[in-house]
């Protein structure tokens, strides 16, 4: 199924490897046009005996980099014993090789092979699905069953708008999706995301007789979808601009008469669309929340052709029908958005032109890829299921302004929309280490809202500020008061109340942003007012007992199946890490800048938080989850069940399961993944020998932590297991949840198992410590990220290392500091140790 193939289907660039082509008429004029119609065409010398060569590889390599891959790339080669030729490139570069040459019998047929180039451009061919393998996911089959985990998966967002992956057929069993960052409609824990108008499609009919693939090119966030019935082939590109966030482009093709769509906007299922117009040139649609005042429009321009009868679609002849749709959204969380915007950036992108608007997406999409990738070699399926994890994020998450990241990111309605831990502690360490502005987008977010944490700690008699544990619109806490569990029961929800660990991890998000970016402006500024009100909050809210010993009474830490804890060691540890961390600051900057915080007052910090309590004991080496954790009845959950994700609740009873120690997800141990540096050495090995078998991962935020700490303690088996487990969360549906949107916290903590657990990778006081552990299965590591504004490049195999920045940095190996720069510094691995390679 697909578009057509062979060297006359449509490519995004022509490689001439010959010095006479370039020269040669005809050649030079079809080439000159096929430049001019936005098509790059590349010279480069012949291949010495039709092999590879460097320039061969250079000129493929800046392709890539523009966003096109080999296998989109025409290659031409003319030499005097093979004379000319013609095939496409394959594999990625570095590998590239052009595959199946074909001959081509003179430079006329060579100029009308080009012009076929430009014809296809003028008559609307979609390009076909061109990324390389470990790039590209494919799905073949239409299956009412996981239709809604697939529209998830599918979903192309630019962190404004995410528009899900619903099949572009008017009949489907899920419905089209279009969500806002940050737009919410509600009050109270009712406040959700408010859905907007979404691009309507044409009645393309469509059956179970529907032979379907849809491919997701990760590496171009492209969707490319065919649908074949009755001899009727539809196919679709489809995506959400990188280059100008907030529109979406689609191209469809029928083979033949298809009536245009009955409306070019649909309204979103259950919500009416508050008002609609037309202009000359594009049609627009606004969905208003009816309680805070924000909306979403959008405004569509349509392009088709061959015309034909309007009427009923008819084409002249048997050519295709073509139809390009550009819909421009506008979003304002608290302001009724202006139509005219979105009329204008509509219209504008319909001047562009879809060929112009790819080439620019595509680019984007290659310069987020090169700071960001993780390459893993020897495990195809989970070198896919990582890029499928980082795709996600990086359409998540806005680069500008602020950016709300709830649970599910633009991927679904689950959880409301609503902005959790899993924004500030699981998503936010990739952006800060590969897209920077992304990350402070996101502290922007809470940043703006300190006002209404500073309330609620005011409001419940406290100092400082109490970030809510859901956050949506204005700050305050919009966690539902109860809700039926999986199994049907009505049960309370207390964590709005008590997971207060969540205004530490908000702080500790702050620091981490600044550890990987060193964004000083923004560490005595903002980042410090969190971090100074975040540390009021844990001052006044800290018990001291008369023999001084200072507690946190009554919280629920991330093991949510135990409730009203106290002296929970994650969030004791963290409020500690907290106390510490805003102290340590203020001191550094108190000469400079005057923030109202008395010496009396960080040096009580400092105190208090020697003062609180961890549960640490020296005998076991294990910190106790909270008081009393090991008084309850010992059961061990990798006695009862298999070692994958089991809520627990639903299979012991909630009763039974607030009685024993089970636990939800990484408790204490995500202090060892947090806050190494707040444990007493040596301590992670016993705690995760004690915990991981009583843990039953009920929360898919989990298993990938687990995956980084089996690495760090150097259990690879277990490590790769809970690694695998973690990459299949979304892509395999393992907990039924995905139709409501993709686990983003989990594909943050499946690139944090990657870097920070396998690689160890860590910004550590300026340098940037570097302790790679690789499963034997694997070949490789490689690992892209951004640190202190250098892209750095970490290459490892079990028995290599190599490290190389753009600009010099500062790595830590073995302890030991080192300097990296572009040459690149090597080690190799000796015994337990990494030795510098002359
Ligand atoms: O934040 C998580 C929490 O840790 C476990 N329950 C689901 C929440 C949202 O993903």
């Amino acid at each position: 199924m697909g578009g057509a193939e062979g060297p006359d289907r449509r490519v995004e660039s022509v490689l001439l490897a010959s010095d006479r082509l370039v020269a040669t008429e005809p050649v030079a004029s079809a080439a000159a046009a096929l430049a001019a119609a936005g098509v790059p065409v590349v010279s480069i010398p012949p291949l010495p005996h039709g092999e590879p060569s460097a320039a061969w590889q250079a000129a493929l390599q800046r392709l890539w980099e523009a966003g096109i891959s080999p296998g989109a790339v025409l290659v031409v080669t003319h030499d005097d014993q093979a004379g000319l030729r013609v095939g496409t490139a394959t594999m990625g570069p570095g590998s590239a090789t052009a595959l199946a040459l074909s001959p081509l019998e003179d430079l006329d047929a060579l100029a009308r092979l080009l012009a076929t180039q430009i014809e296809l451009r003028q008559r609307g061919e979609p390009p076909g699905a061109s990324a390389p393998a470990g790039w590209m996911l494919t799905f073949d089959g239409i299956d009412p069953d996981t239709e809604r985990a697939r529209a998830a998966q599918l979903t192309t967002a630019a962190g404004r708008i995410g528009w899900n992956g619903a099949p572009s057929l008017a009949e489907s069993q899920v419905t089209a999706m279009v969500l806002a960052a940050g737009v919410y409609d509600g009050q109270g824990a009712d406040t959700h995301l408010l859905p907007g108008p979404v691009p309507g499609v044409s009645p393309t009919e469509a059956n179970s007789e529907t032979r379907a693939r849809r491919v997701l090119d990760l590496r171009g966030g492209l969707v490319h979808e065919t649908f074949e019935l009755n001899g009727l082939i539809t196919r679709v590109v489809r995506f959400a601009s990188l280059a100008r966030p907030g529109l979406l482009v689609r191209r469809a093709e029928w083979t033949r008469a298809c009536p245009p769509p009955t409306r070019p906007l649909a309204a979103p299922v259950g919500e009416l669309v508050s008002d609609e117009g037309t202009t000359a040139d594009s049609r627009w649609q606004r969905t208003r929340s009816g309680t805070l005042g924000g909306g979403i429009v959008a405004a569509v321009a349509t392009t088709r052709w061959p015309s034909g009868d309007p009427a009923s679609g008819t084409p002249p002849g048997d050519r295709p029908v073509v139809e390009d749709q550009f819909t421009a959204y506008v979003a304002d969380p608290s302001a009724p958005p202006d139509p005219e915007h979105a009329t204008s950036l509509a219209r504008q992108a319909e001047l562009l032109g879809f060929d112009h608007l790819l080439a620019e997406h595509r680019q984007q999409w290659a310069h987020r890829w090169a700071d960001a990738d993780v390459v893993i070699e020897g495990d195809d399926e989970l070198q896919l299921a990582t890029r499928f994890a980082l795709f996600h994020l990086m359409s998540s998450v806005s680069d500008e302004g602020e950016a709300a990241v709830g649970a599910r990111g633009l991927t679904g309605t689950g959880y409301r929309g609503h902005v959790f831990w899993d924004a500030d502690v699981f998503v936010l360490p990739f952006l800060a280490a590969t897209h920077p502005p992304s990350a402070r987008a996101m502290l922007e977010y809470r940043v703006r809202r300190l006002p209404a944490a500073l309330a609620t700690a005011r409001s419940l008699g406290r100092r400082g500020a109490r970030f809510p544990w859901e956050s949506a619109h204005d700050g305050r806490d919009v966690t539902p008061r109860s809700a039926r569990d999986r199994a049907g029961r009505f049960v309370a929800i207390r964590t709005g109340q008590l997971e207060e660990h969540i205004v530490a991890d908000v702080a500790w998000a702050a620091d981490t942003y600044v550890a990987w970016t060193g964004d000083v402006e923004f560490q005595r500024g903002p980042g410090l007012e969190l971090l100074v009100e975040t540390a009021r909050y844990w001052a006044s809210r800290v018990r001291i007992d008369p023999d001084g010993a200072a507690h946190i009474d009554g919280v629920i830490g991330p093991d949510e199946y135990h409730e009203c804890v106290d002296d929970n060691a994650f969030t004791n540890v963290m409020a500690r890490w907290n106390l510490r961390r805003a102290a340590e600051l203020v001191e550094a900057v108190a000469t400079e800048r005057d923030l109202g915080v008395r010496s009396e007052e960080w040096h009580r910090w400092r105190d208090l938080a020697e003062a609180l309590v961890d549960g640490y004991n020296p005998e076991t080496r294990i910190y106790e989850q909270f008081r009393g954790f090991s008084q309850l009845e010992p059961l061990v959950m990798a006695e009862i069940a298999p070692r994958r994700p089991i809520a627990a609740d639903l299979l012991l009873g909630p009763e039974r399961v607030h009685q024993a120690q089970v636990v939800k997800q990484a408790d204490v141990l995500m202090l060892h993944h947090l806050v190494p540096e707040e444990l007493r050495p040596g301590t992670l090995e016993p705690n995760l020998r004690f915990y991981e078998p009583r843990t039953a991962h009920g929360s898919s935020l989990s298993p990938a932590i687990h995956a980084a700490l089996f690495a760090r303690a150097g259990d690879l088996e277990q490590a790769y297991e809970a690694l695998r487990i973690a990459s299949r969360v979304d892509l395999d549906d393992l907990t039924g949840t995905t139709g409501g949107g993709l686990h983003l916290a989990t594909m943050g903590g499946l690139w944090q198992a990657l870097v920070q657990g396998f690689a160890g990778i860590r910004p550590r006081e300026g340098r940037l410590q570097v302790d790679p552990v690789l499963p034997p299965r694997w070949s490789g590591l490689e690992v892209t990220a951004r640190f202190h504004g250098s892209r750095v490049m970490v290459r490892c195999t079990g028995e290599d290392l190599r490290i190389s920045a753009e600009r010099p940095i500062e790595v830590l190996v073995d302890g030991e500091p080192w300097r990296a720069g572009p040459e690149g510094r090597s080690f190799r691995r000796k015994g337990s140790l990494w030795e510098a390679s002359r």
